[in-house]
């Protein structure tokens, strides 16, 4: 049996106490989030109440799941953390280093052999310190984690941002940088500034084209990439207790688009359901026993402006599909208005790829709502115009969708089932086209879809939808066609219409697999030796990073102001450089190499101070740290959104970059730079970042005071010999300010761990 019974029992006997503590201690009715989180507190902060958006709160989660690409850094920290076993259940994915080429049998082959090296490390690292192994094929970690670990009211932290998929289960499922993970599964509590709740009430029912994807993508909308920073989204009302749990899914997953810390619905019949037909009823009678805690009180949701900080209703009778983007998630269309859209910005109108699945968006339901689209494809003669993917999200669903032949009406269509893996999401897509300079146009299923995202192409406009919008859009070809209102030529020259998507919540003959593609962990992995060839261009042990020297860090040089969005993909892109995700040094050449230079708005291309030349940012760093140099990236609003990568924060911490100065910082980001002993501020006052000049030498002042709630101070020594000087905010709580002085937060842990 995957999951832990045991350990899901003794959370559930919590709640009664910690529930009846929190209104005592809180004097008000609960919000779900609420209950979830204080049924977690750390023993020491029980019975406390805490200021939302502001208090750094202890919690201890339940679980930790991994997936490969963030794992190799995580354990690699955890290898230095001195314990010798996990001290929660935990789980490692293979997935993200796979990638899609011609089709599942022959991509997941040829992963197996580029990748080896790195799956034998993750396999022998899960074997020797209790951890559970998914192997290559066995699916995205979001699919495999809400199919077999998450429960309802249960907390876990996951290496990768969308973890927050397990919200669709009730879950309090939070995207962490690997530095987090390694905390937890040392057994130390985990720290987060206690959100603020955003309440989502979704009145009515979805019917025809829409579907719960369109719920998130209108959310996006309103709610922008960065509306649900320093927020936990909780829905509820009668429309979210219609939609099925893998739905419920999406929306939580896709919720990390908006920033959002996680998102979550209550334990329900449809939560009851999914967890009978995934073989795990008696979760199902636990949760019953206690489901007055697994959803808010009554009170919260008939008056939810006065117990969330902000309230959004959505009525999902009224709802139209989306299409989102293009370059960003959160440029929402209905469907009615996208063609109008199309045309007026120019934006390419043939579509050469459709691709649905992905960890969002691969459910039973799912593929049976897009394959009623499919079928009548061939039905009606229409022959598909684009290319068109379908991306399991796990084997079981493979295999059940294949058994009741939907993989085989896609084949019918002139679909290609790739591998149950990320592949095209994360850029591990070997995209055949005749001509990259052209500006083309492809619609996913998939969560995000910021420029060269997928492909690598920055020619490439990304949209995103439903994947049975998607489906139409390629039997169409035509990004301007309506599915709702628009006829299509069939191959006998007739119009036809394609009507409503039709699917199926459950599998009716129930959910089935051969091989899973589960590993169980050795009993006693304490002979379990791990293996790191020193030669290796993919694994490299880690180095501890050097103490903070204790003096204020002047003379720092400008390494890049970036402008405009700057996000981990162009602070540590993925795709190509995915292979070097276990090794710090290897993976440094590809630091800041998307980031746009704010003085001549080209990428990867920052003039040398110590030369007066323009070159590439990771060889300039390397130039400056030979020198001894330090320096400092400046950046703008929303820095380091997306991914959980804490690559991103690594590198320049690795390379000799001192402080990232921004505007505004995504949550994991920021939690990743702190944990990593790096410097990061944001100015007082955003205007200031007009004063930062491409010959800048920087100073930080107040280091030698550092203390919470404090601000330091930057001085700007620009080439004229004039100086501008400002104040910074920072975010560190006095733990945090520990982090920073012993140069990152393992340094410290090692310290304790070897006491
Ligand atoms: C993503 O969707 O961007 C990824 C790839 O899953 C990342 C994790 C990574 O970079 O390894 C994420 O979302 O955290
Ligand atoms: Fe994989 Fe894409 Fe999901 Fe990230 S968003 S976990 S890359 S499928």
């Amino acid at each position: 049996m995957a999951f832990d019974l045991d350990m899901i029992k003794k959370v559930y006997d919590r709640y009664s106490t910690r529930v009846a503590a929190a209104r005592k201690a809180t004097g008000k009715p609960l919000t779900l989030t609420e209950k979830i989180l204080y049924a977690h507190l750390s023993e020491g902060e029980a019975h406390k109440a805490f200021a939302r958006g502001v208090d750094y709160v202890d919690f201890a989660p339940d679980r930790v799941a991994m997936q490969d690409a963030t794992a190799q850094m995580a354990l690699l920290q955890f290898m230095q953390a001195g314990r010798p076993k996990v001290a929660v259940p935990s789980t490692v994915h293979c997935d993200h280093l796979i990638q899609a080429k011609i089709g599942a049998e022959v991509d997941l082959n040829t992963a197996k052999d580029t990748n080896k090296e790195v799956y034998d490390f993750l396999a022998s690292v899960s074997d020797k310190y209790g951890i559970g192994f998914w192997k290559p094929g066995a699916g995205i970690i979001h699919q495999v984690v809400l199919e077999n670990y998450a429960f309802p009211g249960g907390m876990m932290i996951g290496t990768d941002s969308h973890t927050p998929n397990a919200g669709g289960l009730g879950m309090i499922a939070i995207g962490v940088g690997g530095a987090d993970a390694c905390d937890v599964m040392a057994g130390l509590p985990w720290e987060l500034k206690f959100p603020k709740l955003i309440g989502v009430k979704l009145t009515g029912k979805l019917s025809g084209w829409s579907s719960a994807k369109d719920v998130i993508l209108k959310v996006a909308g309103i709610l922008t990439v960065k509306g649900g920073t320093g927020a936990i989204v909780e829905y509820f009302g009668e429309g979210a207790r219609s939609l099925s749990a893998t739905g419920k899914g999406t929306i939580c997953n896709m919720g990390a688009e908006i920033g959002a810390t996680t998102s979550v619905f209550g334990y329900d019949e449809k939560a009851a359901i999914y967890l009978r037909g995934t073989k795990r009823e008696e979760i199902a009678a636990l949760a019953d026993a206690i489901k007055e805690h697994l959803t808010g009180d009554a009170e919260v949701y008939a008056n939810p402006e006065q117990y969330f900080d902000q309230v959004i209703e959505i009525n999902l009778s009224e709802l139209e599909p989306h299409v989102n983007g293009p370059f960003t998630p959160d440029l929402a269309w209905p469907i009615s208005k996208f063609a109008a859209a199309v045309k007026e910005n120019n934006w390419p109108a043939t579509l050469e790829v459709g691709l649905i699945g992905s960890c969002t968006n691969s459910s039973y339901e799912d593929i049976t709502r897009a394959a009623s689209i499919a079928r009548q494809a061939v039905d009606k003669h229409l022959k598909t115009k684009a290319e068109f993917t379908i991306t399991p999200g796990s084997e079981q669903v493979r295999y059940t969708v294949d058994r009741d032949g939907y993989l085989g009406t896609f084949a019918e269509m002139g679909g290609v089932v790739l591998a149950n893996a990320c592949g095209p999401c994360i850029g591990q897509w070997a995209r055949h086209t005749d001509d990259p300079t052209r500006k083309n146009s492809i619609i996913t299923s998939f969560n995000r879809n910021f420029a060269k995202r997928q492909d690598g192409n920055p020619n490439t406009h990304a949209f995103v939808a439903s994947p049975e919008i998607v489906t139409a859009f390629a039997i169409a070809g035509d990004l301007t066609f309506n599915p709702l209102t628009d006829t299509l030529t069939n191959e006998q020259g007739q119009q036809v219409k394609l009507d409503e998507p039709q699917g199926i919540e459950m599998p009716i003959k129930g959910y089935a697999v051969e091989d899973a593609g589960y590993q169980a962990p050795a009993e006693d992995g304490s002979k379990v030796e791990v293996k790191v060839d020193p030669k290796s261009a993919r694994l490299q042990l880690l180095d501890p990073f050097a103490a903070w020297e204790g003096t204020d860090l002047n003379g720092l040089k400008l390494l890049i102001k970036a402008k405009g969005k700057c996000t981990t993909d162009h602070i540590s892109m993925a795709g190509p450089w995915l292979k070097f995700r276990g090794h710090l040094d290897n993976i440094s050449n590809n630091m800041l190499i998307g980031a746009i230079n704010y003085f001549n708005n080209t990428a990867d291309s920052v003039k040398n101070q110590l030369t007066g030349e323009y070159g590439p940012v990771p060889a300039t760093q390397r130039d400056y740290k030979a020198n001894n140099i330090g320096t400092i990236v400046v950046g703008d609003e929303n820095y380091g959104e997306g991914s959980s990568r804490e690559h991103a924060a690594m590198e320049p911490r690795h390379l000799g970059v001192r402080a990232i100065l921004v505007k505004s910082f995504a949550r994991i980001h920021e939690t990743n730079l702190k944990k990593q002993g790096m410097l990061g501020i944001t100015f007082a006052d955003p205007a200031d970042y007009d004063k930062v000049q491409e010959d800048d030498s920087i100073d930080i002042q107040g280091l030698t005071s550092f203390a919470p709630g404090k601000q330091l101070t930057v001085v700007l020594h620009h080439k004229d010999g004039s100086t501008d000087s400002f104040a910074v905010n920072h975010t560190y709580n006095a733990q945090q300010i520990e982090w920073f002085k012993a140069g990152g937060a393992l340094n410290i842990i090692r310290k304790q761990m070897a006491n």
